[in-house]
Order: structure tokens, then sequence, then C-alpha cells
């Protein structure tokens, strides 16, 4: 038995009576109007709201955004992140174990407790072999994200919560098997990235777990970059500045959505995975090194401010986006952004890619608030990651958002158990034909 679990077994009870308090005193209360506008999305240049934008629709606990400030896990930002949780001995960087921890209760942990998780992990990580075999029959064409969703909705045959939802469990027990879903999907990720990576990009052999290393360092030495310490520290890093960005982005919401119909964690987080595998979304992480990688060949490595500002008009003109640039709720520098740059500047303070990453952000937000569109000018985490593997020499882009998928189940994960918890019911949003909006207008 995970001390986590039994953790969330004291808490749950007084977060049910918690919640029935703020539904007291602040039920009733309203978040303002909602206007037909924010139902359609792209309307006109002048009055353009997205679909749902700012909609209030959700209860999200792991992680709240702010516009300005940017995303704060249980109410603490990266850097307090950074500060708090438990590191690897001579590490410098948080424990992805810890950061699950602190979603799932709100509570900082200590190492002991984050090296359990480890070793619950690794001692879980074992995929069925037929999901091995499904993999190993994916043509190598098939894009990781694809491959990725297809083995995650496969592990939802020895999923605890359908087990025990068919053999007749009841309502205030749901949180268990999820729980033990949450941590076997986490703790199978590993396997099931490694497996694409080496099918797709080597010889389809892969080590095995190491029982006694935490999960980052496992999940290096299955793309094969184990032995490279600052690597491992990188994914650390990435997990966990990846794992959350509130509830209402595409996988996050995706995830919920899904796991509302009493689908199990399996189901609804390989849901999340092909909502993450879109271009606007966690693809940019892939976009915007071939971006990068195509703006090299054409205006060479060394390249001019006014080369760059060229390339990306032309970007623009051509009707593209500039990936890794702008965002849904965001309006300033990703502070995501701002932690792999750090540790850029830590690490790889020379590397030429990186050089171009800095260029760009000094060329792209004045170049996009003078185009005048986005929103927000400034750079969102994709932005960023690309440069930092590729450095270590994990350089196959269409990668990527495969290791962005591994970190998203974190925030995912520790929300299913929660909705479970507290007895999230079915989400059904009401949806109105054009024709029925008029009417109801028709007399206004
Ligand atoms: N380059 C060019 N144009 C951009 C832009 C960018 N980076 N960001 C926004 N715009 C454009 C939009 O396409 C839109 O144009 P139209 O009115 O012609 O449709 C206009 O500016 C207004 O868009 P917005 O309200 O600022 O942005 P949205 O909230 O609709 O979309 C996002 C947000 C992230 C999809 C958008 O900024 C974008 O496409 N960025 C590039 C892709 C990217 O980096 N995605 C990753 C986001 C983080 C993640 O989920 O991983």
């Amino acid at each position: 038995q995970s001390t986590l679990k039994d953790r969330l077994a004291e808490l749950i009870p007084a977060e049910i009576e918690h919640v029935k308090q703020i539904r007291a005193q602040h039920g009733k209360k309203s978040f303002g109007p909602v206007l037909v506008d924010q139902l359609y999305g792209h309307v006109s240049p002048s009055s353009r709201l997205s679909s749902m934008r700012g909609l209030p629709a959700l209860i999200w606990d792991g992680s709240v955004l702010d516009a300005e400030e940017g995303i704060r896990f249980r109410g603490k930002s990266i850097p307090e992140c950074q500060e708090l949780l438990p590191k690897a001995p001579g590490g410098s960087e948080p424990l992805p174990e810890g950061l699950f921890w602190l979603l799932v209760t709100g509570e900082i942990p200590t190492q002991e407790q984050v090296t359990g998780l480890s070793r619950d992990w690794a001692a879980r990580a074992a995929i069925p072999e037929f999901v091995e075999e499904i993999l190993d029959r994916c043509p190598p064409t098939l894009h990781p994200m694809s491959q990725f969703s297809l083995a995650v909705t496969a592990l939802n045959h020895d999923s605890a919560f359908a087990k025990a939802y068919q053999d007749g469990i009841s309502k205030k027990d749901y949180w268990g098997p999820t729980f033990e879903d949450a941590m076997d999907l986490i703790a199978k990720l590993p396997n099931i990235a490694g497996r694409i990576y080496r099918n797709v990009f080597g010889d389809g052999k892969l080590p095995a777990i190491d029982l006694h290393k935490d999960y980052s360092h496992n999940l290096a030495t299955l793309f094969g970059f184990g032995e490279n310490e600052a690597f491992v520290e990188l994914l650390r890093l990435y997990i966990t500045i990846h794992s959350d960005h509130e509830g209402g982005n595409v996988s996050a919401h995706t995830g919920k959505l899904v796991g509302s119909a009493l689908s199990d964690p399996f189901l609804a987080f390989g849901a999340s995975l092909n909502g993450l595998a879109g271009p606007l979304h966690g693809l940019a992480n892939q976009e915007v090194l071939v971006w990068l990688r195509k703006m090299q060949e054409k205006i060479g490595e060394n390249a001019s401010d006014v080369a760059v500002k060229e390339y990306v008009w032309s970007t623009l003109k051509g009707g593209q986006v500039v990936p890794g640039y702008g965002h849904a709720v965001l309006r300033k520098t990703d502070p995501r952004y701002v932690a792999q740059r750090e540790f850029a500047l830590k690490h790889l303070p020379h590397d030429p890619l990186f050089r171009l990453v800095g260029q760009v952000y000094n060329i792209v937000p004045n170049i996009l608030l003078e185009a005048g569109k986005a929103k927000n000018p400034w750079p969102n985490v994709d932005a960023h990651s690309g440069v930092l593997l590729t450095h270590y020499g994990l350089t196959q882009m269409q990668f990527y958002t495969v290791l962005f998928g591994v970190s998203r189940a974190f925030g995912v994960a520790a929300q299913l158990i929660w909705d479970r918890a507290l007895g999230a019911p079915l989400e059904r949003p009401k949806s109105y034909s054009s024709a029925a909006i008029e009417k109801i207008f028709r007399d206004h």
C-alpha cells in the first residue's frame, strides 16, 4: 500500500466537507454573463472571442493559471517548486515524484515519501505483452503520438476501476481503484515511450527498469541517455513543468471530460493524448524545432537579425503561425520557458541552437505586435524544449510530444483521482444551433 494512498484517504473526507461549505456559501453566486460570441469563437477581428475562451466551467485543483504570472501548482510557482520539492542526490532539479505528491495532496513531500513513489512506480512499470506487440507491429511511419495513444488506451485491459465497476463498486469507493489505475498509468508510460522511441528510431531493444532509480532516470535509460546526469536532470525539470496547466487546455479538459463518463484513467488519458497531438497544442513542441531547422537551412547557422526578421515575416505572410509563440491564456513570457532558458544558461550557454532560440526571442514578440493579431506575442513552453533535448542528442523531433504526454499524465491523473473522490458528475455543457440562438434573441 502506497503512503500516498494513505494520505489521500485522510484528506478526502475533509475535502468533501470543504467543497460542501464552498457550495453552501458561494453556490448561487454568478461569474457574470456569457456572450453569444463566446460560443462561436472566431467572429471578426474586432470582436474575436475563441471557443469557450475564459468561460468559467471546470473545477481543477492541481494548478491554476494566471495570465500575467503563469502557472502555480497547488499555489506554488515554478521557482518555488524548484526550491521546495525534493531533489535526487547530487541533483538540483525537482523530482517529478514530488510534484505528483504536491498535485494530489497540496503538500510538499519528504525525501522518503518521494523515494517511496519512485520505488512504487518502478515496481509497476512493466507493460502487458500484448501491448508490447501492438507497438512492435506499428509501422515506424505511424506518428509516435498515435502509437502512444493506442498503447495507453489498450492498458484499459487491466484497469482496476473498470473491473471494480463491473463488480458493482459503490460510488463512494470509486477513488480507490482510480488511484491504482492512475499510479499504473504513470508507472507504465516510460516503458511505452521507451519502446516507441527504440522501435521508431533504434533497434527495438529496450533495457530494463532499475527498481532503485527514480522515474526520470529510468525514462532516460530507456531512451539510451541514462548515463548522462545532465540529461536526467533535464527530464526531471521537463516533466515537472509540463505536468499540469490548469483544466481548460485541450489535453487536460479532454481527460476530465472522458473520465466524467466513468471511462477509466487509461481511456481518459488516451483521449488526452489525441488532443495533445494537435499542432496548436503539444505538437508545437515538435513544430518549433522543425521551424528552426528550416530557418537554418534557408538563412544559415549564424544568420543576422535582419535575416531572422525576414524569415519570421515570411512565415506570417505564408499564413502560418510562429510555433512556440502566443497562448490562449498567458499574456507574458511563459515561466516554463524561463525555467528552460535558465537551465540552458547553466548547462549549454554556448550551444548554437540555443543562441538562435535567444535571437528569435529578441525578435519575434516585436514582429507579432507589429502584425497586430496575436493577443500574446511572448514565447510559450514549446519555444524552448526542443533545443534542450537536441543538445543532449535526442534529436528526433517527432518524438518530442510523447515526452510532453508522459508529463501531462501527472496532472490529468491527479485530477481524475479527485474527480472520482468528490463525485464529479457526467460533464454535459449545453449546445445551441444558430437557429436556436436566433429564436431565443428574436425579441431582444
Ligand atoms: N503566430 C502567428 N499568428 C498567431 C500566433 C503565432 N504564434 N499566435 C496567435 N496568432 C494569431 C491567431 O492565429 C489568430 O489569427 P486569426 O484571427 O487569423 O485566426 C490571432 O493571432 C488571434 O489569436 P489569439 O487569440 O492570440 O490566440 P488563440 O488563443 O486563438 O490561440 C495559440 C493560442 C497558442 C493556439 C496560438 O497562439 C498559436 O497558434 N501559437 C502557435 C502554436 C503554439 O505555439 N502552440 C502551443 C501552445 C502551448 C501548448 O499548448 O503547448
